[in-house]
């Protein structure tokens, strides 16, 4: 969708467009409130000072939406078909497979929640080289790196929707 369309929709149906990047109301709400952007870099920037920083209940929320890394995301949300696409250069053969399954229950049982990662750019070797390392992180350390992320998923995917 162009920015210019974008500026123009009504505000229920601007929330319908950038909830799928991360369903967050506050983020939402101060993304489609600033509206009319003037460029579309003006429209990330807003998207990031926004997500910056994520509190640690509204992570906790989103990341129920995420999808372990590894786990095609099923339906035809858009949010769906956003992380499809994200993890679709992850390149799963079986010895990855079972080295990500393995080591997403490991994160499991360490953090409580699920392993999150923007996957988009990043192949299967550095993800589990990221989960290994953030591994030995403390609840304290692990926390703004997982907000960071989903800041980064969310700003790419608001990218990918609203064009120049
Ligand atoms: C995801 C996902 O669905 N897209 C992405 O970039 N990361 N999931 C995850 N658990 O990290």
């Amino acid at each position: 969708m162009q920015l210019e369309e974008f500026n123009g929709l009504d505000a229920g149906e601007a929330d319908a467009v950038v909830r799928p990047c991360v369903d967050i109301d506050r983020w939402v709400a101060g993304v489609v409130e600033r509206r009319p952007y003037a460029s579309v870099e003006q429209l990330l920037e807003t998207a990031r000072e926004a997500a910056s920083p994520f509190t640690a209940d509204e992570v906790d929320a989103a990341l129920a939406h995420h999808p372990r890394i590894g786990q095609r995301a099923e339906g035809g949300s858009a949010e769906a078909s956003l992380s499809r696409s994200e993890q679709a250069g992850v390149g799963i053969d079986d010895s990855v497979t079972e080295r990500l399954r393995a080591g997403n229950l490991t994160y499991e049982e360490r953090f409580g929640r699920v392993f999150l990662i923007r996957a988009a750019g990043r192949d299967a070797e550095e993800i589990l080289g990221e989960l290994n390392r953030r591994l030995d992180h403390t609840e304290e350390e692990e926390l703004p790196v997982i907000a960071d992320q989903l800041r980064q998923i969310a700003v790419l995917r608001l990218e990918g929707i609203v064009t120049p």
